[in-house]
């Protein structure tokens, strides 16, 4: 008789190594949302980044779809304990997007459609590590999943991936967003299980 080894568990076939702790692998990809999916204009639509000193920058969405883009699959792991290995996204850089402005602040505040905020500090958006995304799998960005665009920092917790978003607010201090405000950490490294401020 063939044995057969099953995809249970945690890891679903996936390497451990790859799932932080306390987290399970889904195949599916829920939508998290703390309100209503807001509709957005493309004419209307621009991201900024504005801090307290300098100018605000801001790009229109033929500006945005016009810079260099970067094409890649990172894992995403939710604090509600799912992760999703292997999303392909398409988007800018934070790097591409913080190089049109000097600034020294420290902290970023990301801002969305619907009053969403998010607190990262500003170096975990640099390196490679960040990007304004508009495609998933090769599909602009479902209006569920953040579109027309929406933050993505794979290394913390997708609660730091603000959908709909429209900017970022730079500054010398940091201040909590909106789940951190209700007691999420702070700073949000999953393989660290920094889930809950405390953690
Ligand atoms: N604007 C906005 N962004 C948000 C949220 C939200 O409620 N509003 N939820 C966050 C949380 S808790 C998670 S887990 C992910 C969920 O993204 P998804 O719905 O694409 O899976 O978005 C994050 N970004
Ligand atoms: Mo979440």
């Amino acid at each position: 008789m063939a044995v057969t080894r099953g995809f249970q568990g945690r890891g679903a076939g996936v390497d451990p190594s790859r799932v932080p702790p306390g987290q399970y692998v889904t195949k599916d990809f829920p939508v998290l949302s703390a309100g209503p999916t807001p509709q957005a204009s493309l004419d209307s639509w621009e991201f900024t980044i504005r801090d307290a000193v300098d100018e605000p920058v801001s790009w229109s969405w033929a500006e945005f779809r016009a810079l260099p883009r970067e094409t890649f699959t990172v894992d995403i792991h939710c604090v509600t304990k799912w992760t999703k290995v292997d999303t392909t996204w398409s988007g800018v850089s934070l790097d591409t997007l913080l190089a049109a402005v000097g600034t020294a602040a420290s902290y970023a505040m990301a801002f969305a459609d619907g009053g969403y905020t998010a607190n990262v500090p500003l170096d975990d958006l640099r390196g490679g590590r960040a990007w304004v995304v508009d495609e998933y799998d090769g599909k602009p960005l479902a209006p569920e999943h953040g579109g027309p665009a929406r933050l993505l920092v794979p290394h913390l917790y997708f609660w730091k991936s603000a959908k709909w978003v429209r900017g970022l607010e730079l500054r010398p201090f940091d201040q909590a967003g909106f789940w951190e405000m209700f007691g999420y950490h702070n700073y949000g490294d999953p393989w660290k299980e920094q889930r809950y401020s405390g953690d």
